[in-house]
């Protein structure tokens, strides 16, 4: 394991060496929505079409034997990143959202039924609130929320009166896109499992930033997407408890997801086939492996310690401009995530005025509106930070800052 030093990592990543406006270098602050992609990842996808372009599953011919053996062995870099015992629990879905998707629609519309509860939490991206809505309509679930306190947490105190309700699952997210707050996991997992519930924990801002080891965590499911770990778009993941997925139905039907087919009939296939229909992102898959081989060199403990530096160094940097408020816990709780609001100045223009300067971050309400809503606001300016981002691009931002200050005279 290497010491992580974001200026040679920088290197590694060619997007990251540019001007986005002449002479305004990138900033790019934006790693919650999407990371950046470093060269053995994009390496990695082209000599697959450069050498090896052929469907997976099928061929016996020497170049699709290796397309499969590449995405085969993407599977088990993926199991052994998160420590699950066997890589057919690892399901490859479209991203994210598409994996709870899965879950809501395969697991929820087989076990829950009118009146069964799902609890939620009111920092939800909409990825973990709209699947269980829809499936609330269609079969009469209610749905309960653990409320946020003032300062960005999970109201814990208000949890175990959720749990004499009953619940059948309590699906959350290990670490808000908005707040940044990461949640106790294992805490709230244990509870569940001791209330009889299952748990599906949304790993799509943890898995990328900080070690997570299912085991320890222990939830039935765990999802998250290969975009926002420095890997390509078109690919997620979907962890599951094996004796929960063996009982589940197929989410969609097609090729490669079947043992048999009939005319009128057919038998699914075998973990983790069952759930993999069509062709899949096949260099996706392969670019999500060379992702977990990249990250690995750091190793998730050295991310997190730097992306700790990194938000405790925003964090007091960004409190000390005038009519900046930041939302959330402080450091301690939480990952390198910092939205903001500065009176006076809608997050929309603070953001387009950074851009003029090459600072690229997010303006709105980031897919969680309730959350926004819990907070009284519309919206937020939202700068995120990932292992290539520097210290030197913190203090860019809050120049930038000043910068609107200037044209809003504010
Ligand atoms: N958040 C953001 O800018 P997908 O889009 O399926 O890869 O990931 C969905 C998702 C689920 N949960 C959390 C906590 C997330 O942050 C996201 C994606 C991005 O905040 C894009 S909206």
């Amino acid at each position: 394991m290497t010491s992580l030093n974001p200026i040679e990592i920088r290197k590694d990543f060619p997007i990251l060496h540019q001007e986005v406006h002449p002479g305004k270098p990138l900033v790019y602050l934006d790693s919650t929505a999407t990371t950046q992609k470093p060269v053995s990842v994009l390496d990695s996808m082209d000599d697959y079409y450069r050498k090896s372009n052929a469907n997976i599953h099928r061929g016996v011919y020497t170049i699709a034997e290796e397309a499969t053996a590449l995405y085969e062995g993407a599977r088990e870099k993926v199991a052994n990143f998160i420590g699950a015992r066997k890589s057919r629990e690892v399901i490859f879905t479209r991203n994210a959202t598409e994996s709870i998707n899965l879950v809501a629609y395969s697991w929820g519309r087989t076990n829950l039924n009118r009146g069964d509860l799902v609890i939620l939490t009111e920092m939800e991206h909409h990825a973990n609130l709209v699947p269980w809505q829809m499936l609330a309509a269609e079969k009469g679930l209610r749905l309960e929320f653990i409320p946020v306190t003032d300062n960005g947490l999970l109201d814990l105190e208000e949890y175990p009166r959720l749990l004499d309700l009953s619940p059948k699952l309590v699906a959350f997210t290990h670490m808000s896109n908005v707040l940044g707050t990461i949640t106790p996991a294992k805490e709230i997992t244990n509870a569940a499992h001791d209330a009889g519930a299952l748990v599906l924990i949304d790993g799509a801002q943890s898995v990328p930033h900080f070690p997570v080891n299912i085991h320890e965590i222990d939830a039935d499911f765990l999802v998250f997407s290969a975009h926002k770990m420095c890997g390509p778009t078109g690919v997620g993941v979907l962890y599951g408890r094996e004796s929960i997925l063996d009982e589940m139905p197929p989410f969609q039907g097609g090729g490669d997801m079947i043992k048999k087919v009939h005319l009128r009939s057919f038998v699914p296939n075998d973990l983790p086939h069952k759930f993999e229909a069509g062709t899949p992102a096949i260099a996706e898959v392969i670019g999500l492996g060379a992702a977990i081989d990249y990250l690995n060199q750091f190793g998730m403990d050295a991310i997190q310690k730097y992306e700790h530096e990194i938000i405790n160094y925003a964090l007091r940097k960004l409190s000390a401009v005038v009519g900046v408020k930041v939302y959330g816990p402080d450091a301690q709780q939480k990952g390198a995530v910092a939205s903001f609001s500065l009176a006076g100045v809608h997050p929309h223009d603070v953001a387009q005025i950074l851009d003029s300067e090459g600072i690229a971050v997010r303006a709105g309400h980031h897919c969680a509106m309730p959350l926004h809503e819990r907070f009284l606001l519309d919206a937020t300016t939202r700068a995120s930070f990932y292992i290539y981002s520097t210290l030197d691009e913190v203090d860019k931002l809050v120049e930038g800052l000043e910068k609107v200050k200037k044209v809003f005279r504010v």
